[in-house]
């Protein structure tokens, strides 16, 4: 067997049962060995972290930009190594891998800068002669849960603010995935990272991930996932009293007007719905249609699918990769067919594809003629899967948009000022697009949801701050 990556435990490489990681897009490849951390290696790290925080939470802020922005430097120049690792295990185009990996490097940059940014509030006491200062502190050890669908750029969003406020860390990627995790943790620890600082434990959730929910000695979590594996995180922080901060599920629509113009609708459309195989929680499996442009929108999008080409995420020319494993390939049968019966059409695609390579191909598909109550309007198949819901006029649409247990992301196609500007105002998503995709954000704004898609404050950007620190009030008499 080739060389098996390790996870990382107080500044060492430990051995674990070998687990080989497959490739999508053709199951015969083996991406390479990781090894499956115990519940004692959790527990090790967990420890690790906790004996290192406050040597590093006193660090000074220029060495934490050092390390940053070391780390930002290297993961930039291996952009292609690094994308083509992430396509091979998450089965993104080549492209989209090395798209995330440029945009996991931008994180750790914007993150290096936060650290020299750190500022606090002083201000006069309401009592004459005393003093206050509002300073952020950071709030210890950090577990950090990450999903499988953006390999590299979900961990750096966690890792980077984390270790910019002076937390510890322990992090575990998604089974499925732990390669570009194993490969910037690498890189963060190699850039300087004291011992401890850092840890990586890797493998299953059920063991893995349990440990770190039930230590009294993670002082909050961070977790990106499932509806379902969120709210375990949620309870179990609740009995231990941690923070927490959970991004999950959506159900986002994309509101087409009559005054759109159709190959920005269109665009947006095949982008938000079917990139990235629709595995992406900001994608846009809702499209609600006014009717004057509805049969013009899809005639127009199901000709832009047929132009998709559906292959190996290596392949030159691809637009989309497989589906990540066999059970998400269940699922988007599954959700296809409870479409179907609920009485929805299946206007194109939702085939299973042979390629040259034994993958989990899927061709994109598009119901019409659906209802929003039907499932296929309301849970999150998180696969290259969209829905055509009529409608009659913007008020409508509106309402249909926003009747959604979910609230990430959501968005309108149209030229009306009047339209965009009140979509933007009473969509209650907690991010709107305006004649964008649904999906793919920036790097340095605020990133979270509303309503079931999330939990506690905000990521990335400034707004990071507010979950990866902790607010001191002081008074001083002088
Ligand atoms: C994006 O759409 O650019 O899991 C990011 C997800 C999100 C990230 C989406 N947390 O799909």
């Amino acid at each position: 067997m080739e060389e098996l990556h390790k996870n990382y435990i107080a500044g060492e490489w430990r051995d674990g049962e070998a687990a080989p990681n497959h490739n999508p897009s053709n199951t015969d490849e083996v991406v390479g060995h990781y090894a499956r951390a115990s519940a004692d290696d959790a527990q090790a790290a967990i420890a690790a972290a906790k004996d290192a925080f406050p040597a590093w939470s006193r660090t000074g802020i220029q060495q934490r930009h050092d390390i940053l922005k070391t780390a930002s430097d290297e993961v930039m120049a291996r952009r292609a190594e690094l994308g083509k690792l992430l396509a091979q295990e998450e089965g993104k185009t080549l492209a989209e891998g090395i798209g995330e990996t440029v945009r996991a490097g931008q994180i750790l940059d914007f993150f290096a800068g936060e650290c020299l940014r750190l500022s606090g509030e002083t201000l006069p006491s309401v009592r004459p002669g005393i003093g206050v200062e509002i300073t952020r502190e950071p709030v210890g050890v950090v577990g950090i849960i990450t999903p499988w669908n953006f390999p590299i750029a979900i961990p750096a969003w966690k890792i980077a603010p984390a270790l910019c406020y002076g937390n510890t860390v322990v992090v575990k990627p998604a089974d499925l995935v732990p390669g570009s995790t194993w490969a910037l943790v690498d890189i963060l620890n190699r850039a300087g990272l004291p011992p401890g600082v850092l840890n990586l434990v890797m493998g299953r959730g059920s063991v893995v991930g349990q440990t770190l929910l039930e230590s009294p000695d993670v002082d909050a979590l961070t977790f990106t996932g499932s509806v379902a594996t969120g709210k375990r995180v949620a309870e179990a922080s609740v009995k231990q009293m941690r923070k927490f901060q959970l991004e999950m599920g959506g159900k986002n629509p994309l509101v087409v007007l009559d005054d759109a113009d159709l190959a920005t609708a269109v665009e947006c459309a095949a982008n938000g719905a079917y990139f990235s195989t629709g595995q992406r929680c900001t994608a846009s499996s809702r499209l609600v249609v006014t009717e004057g442009i509805h049969d013009k929108f899809v005639a127009a999008l199901t000709e832009r699918m047929q132009g998709l080409v559906i292959d190996h995420a290596l392949k030159k020319g691809s637009h989309i990769g497989p589906v990540v494993d066999q059970s998400q390939l269940d699922q988007d049968e599954s959700y296809i067919d409870i479409a179907k019966n609920e009485g929805a059409k299946l206007h194109w695609g939702g085939e299973r594809l042979n390629r040259e390579t034994p993958g989990f191909y899927l061709q994109p598909a598009l119901f019409t003629e659906t209802k929003r109550d039907m499932r296929i309007n309301r849970e999150e198949v998180f696969g290259p899967v969209a829905s055509v819901i009529k409608v009659k006029d913007y008020d409508e649409a509106l309402e249909v948009a926003n009747d959604t247990e979910f609230g990430l992301t959501s968005g309108v196609c149209t030229t009306s000022l009047k339209h965009a500007t009140h979509y933007k105002r009473n969509s209650e998503a907690g991010m709107v697009m305006v004649n964008l995709p649904t999906a793919g954000v920036d790097y340095h704004v605020s990133f979270g949801g509303r309503k079931g898609s999330s939990y506690g404050p905000r990521e990335q950007g400034r707004y990071a701050a507010e979950f990866f620190t902790t607010v001191k009030t002081a008074y001083t008499l002088p």
